[in-house]
C-alpha cells in the first residue's frame, strides 16, 4: 500500500547470537520471506545478511550475523568474529538471541562483546522447546541481573504471531528518519550472492553430518536474460573423499542438491532458473586468509 502521511521510522537492527540459537531463522520471519539460510549445521551462517521489512511507518533494516565462534581457531573463525563485532557498533538496537531457559559459556562470550549501552533486547527463541514453562520466569529474572536488557520476549520463531509482536517491540527503538530502502525490497544481497547460498544450503542440508563445514560454493556464471537466470557453480570441497559425498551414488546425490536449489531459486528470483553445478577439491581453503578473500569474505 502506499507509505503513511506522517513521519517515516527507520533503523538498524543486528541478530547476534551464538550458533544455532535460530538466528536466520528469525530473519527470515521478521522479514517474512527467506533471506537467510539455515540448517542444523552450526556455521551455516558466513556472511552478514541484511533483510528489510517495511511496515506501517516504519523500515526495518536486519543485519543476521554468523555466530560468534569459540571452538576453533582457524582463518575462516577468525574472518567471522570480526563481522559479528562490526556489526555491533553501528546500529540502533541489538536482538541477542538464546534458546528460552539456556545460558551457557558459547552464549556469555557473545554477549560479552555488546557494550551495555547498546540498547539490546533479549529474544529467548524456542520457546516451543520449554517444557517446563514454570521455571521460565526464574530465568529470564537471572538474564536481568547478567546484562541491563531493555525487553525480554520469550518467543518461537517459527510463530508469525509472535514475530509480529516482536516487531512491534522494535519499533519504538527506530529513529524517525526517512526510509533508505524501496517499500518492497527485502534484502541488499544480489541475486548472484543469494544463488550462491541457496546452493550452500542445499549442500548442507543434503550432506548432513558427512561433510565438514568447509566446503563452499562459489558461482562461476551469472547470466540475465530477461525472466530467465543461466547458473554455473562450483562447490569446493577438500579432499577427494568429500568429493564423492557430494556426488553420491551414480551422481545421484548433486543432482538433488541441484534440484531442489533450482527450484527455490526460482521462487525467490520469480524467474526460470538454469543451474549447472561442479564440484572441485581444494585443499587447506579454510586456512588460507588470502584464498578467503578471493572467496568473497571480506
Ligand atoms: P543460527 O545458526 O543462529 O542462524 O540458527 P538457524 O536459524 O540456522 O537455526 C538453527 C536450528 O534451530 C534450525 O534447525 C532451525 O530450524 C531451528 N530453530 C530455529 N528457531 C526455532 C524455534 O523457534 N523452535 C524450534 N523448535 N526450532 C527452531
Ligand atoms: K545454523
Ligand atoms: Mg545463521
Amino acid at each position: 500500500g502506499a507509505a503513511p502521511e506522517g513521519p517515516q521510522r527507520c533503523g538498524l537492527i543486528a541478530i547476534v547470537g551464538r550458533p544455532n540459537v535460530g538466528k536466520s531463522t528469525l530473519l527470515n520471519a521478521l522479514v517474512g520471506q527467506k533471506v537467510s539460510i539455515t540448517s542444523r549445521k552450526a556455521q551455516t551462517t558466513r556472511h552478514r545478511i541484511t533483510g528489510i521489512r517495511t511496515l506501517g511507518d516504519t523500515q526495518y533494516v536486519f543485519v543476521d550475523t554468523p555466530g560468534f565462534q569459540t571452538r576453533h581457531s582457524n582463518a575462516l573463525n577468525r574472518t567471522l568474529n570480526r563481522t559479528v563485532l562490526s556489526s555491533v557498533s553501528d546500529v540502533d538496537l541489538v536482538l541477542f538471541v538464546v534458546e528460552a531457559g539456556r545460558f551457557g559459556l558459547d552464549d556469555a562470550k557473545v554477549l560479552a562483546l555488546i557494550p551495555p549501552d547498546k540498547p539490546t533486547v533479549l529474544v529467548a527463541n524456542k520457546l516451543d522447546k520449554v517444557v517446563r514453562r514454570a521455571e521460565l520466569a526464574p530465568w529470564l529474572k537471572s538474564m536481568q541481573e547478567r546484562h541491563p536488557f531493555v525487553e525480554f520476549v520469550p518467543l518461537s520463531a517459527k510463530r508469525p504471531d509472535q514475530v509480529k509482536r516482536l516487531l512491534e517491540i522494535v519499533r519504538p527503538y527506530l529513529p524517525e528518519q526517512p526510509w533508505w530502502y524501496e517499500e518492497d525490497a527485502l534484502t541488499d544481497r544480489s541475486e548472484r550472492f543469494l544463488a550462491s547460498e541457496i546452493v550452500r544450503e542445499k549442500l548442507f542440508r543434503l550432506t548432513g553430518d558427512e561433510l565438514p563445514y568447509s566446503s563452499t560454493v562459489m558461482i562461476e556464471k551469472f547470466e540475465e536474460e530477461g525472466r530467465l537466470r543461466r547458473i554455473a557453480a562450483t562447490i569446493i570441497v577438500e579432499r577427494e573423499s568429500h568429493k564423492a559425498i557430494v556426488i553420491g551414488d551414480g551422481g545421484e546425490r548433486l543432482k538433488r542438491i541441484g534440484t531442489e536449489a533450482r527450484q527455490e531459486l526460482e521462487k525467490l528470483l520469480d524467474a526460470k532458473v538454469f543451474l549447472e553445478l561442479w564440484v572441485k577439491v581444494r585443499s587447506g581453503w579454510a586456512d588460507d586468509e588470502e584464498r578467503l578473500r578471493s572467496y568473497g569474505y571480506e
